[in-house]
């Protein structure tokens, strides 16, 4: 492609995904409640919200066509098969009985439905006084708990995910490789999901390119604490 149509389109997505973010702002389904066949949720910002830590060419194609190619290809793989009637937290739950496709996709449209929530453009967002308390008491505080974090992340080889859990009445620091979560029943470590970052290479390399560990420090600027500290709140309620 030349790079005067490369321009052209980038800008077209730009501008949809400013109208998209429009029409788009009321409320986020709530993934954990869905039953096949699935849909790719809006992601209530704009792509460019995230500049300039996460780029908005990024985020388009993030969104656009990673996570909608899980999500059709989870509804192709559950088509007719007695596990279409399942939300898809109760598919996470039972993953070992699904096929290879189911696990990949189904993962996949997980994680990526939580993490566009836990990303946003609310700037300053702090953890509730709860969540911070808990992250000083199990995590050792804010600064402990990134640099734990940070090494989940970057030691993660190949593709994958970091995640802060809750699991025995604690939080602790764990990843997943591939499209696995710790809901699934096939990982080392299950817990509930409380914070994570998508560590696939298509998730920062358009701006980071081999520089993982400068796209995890940049993600720290764009996580909306108000979404986790709520998840936090609902896992304890
Ligand atoms: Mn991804």
């Amino acid at each position: 492609m030349k790079r005067i149509d490369f321009l052209q389109r980038a800008t077209a997505f730009l501008g949809a995904g400013f109208m998209m973010s429009s029409f788009s702002k009321v409320h986020q389904p709530s993934s954990e409640m869905e039953n096949a066949p699935f849909t790719l949720p809006a992601l209530g910002y704009a792509f460019t919200a995230l500049e300039p830590h996460i780029d908005a060419m990024t985020m388009e194609i993030h969104h656009d066509r990673h996570h909608k190619a899980y999500v059709d290809n989870l509804n192709k793989a559950l088509a007719g098969t007695a596990a279409a009637g399942l939300s898809i937290d109760e598919l996470m739950g039972q993953i070992s009985k699904q096929p290879v496709a189911v696990r990949n996709n189904g993962g996949g449209h997980w994680n990526h439905s939580f993490f566009w929530q836990l990303l946003g453009p609310a700037k300053g967002s702090q953890p509730s006084a709860k969540l911070a308390a808990q992250i000083q008491k199990d995590l050792g505080g804010m600064d402990a708990m990134k640099v734990e974090f940070t090494k989940a992340a970057t030691g993660r080889f190949g593709s994958g995910w970091a995640w802060i859990i809750w699991k025995d009445g604690k939080l602790q620091i764990t990843s997943t490789a591939n499209q696995d979560n710790p809901l699934m029943d096939v990982v080392e470590t299950k817990g509930v999901p409380v914070m994570a970052i998508d560590v696939w290479e298509h998730a920062y390399y358009l701006k980071y390119q081999n520089k993982r560990a400068d796209y995890i420090q940049a993600f720290w600027n764009v996580v909306n604490w108000d979404f986790v500290s709520q998840k936090f709140d609902k896992i304890n309620a």
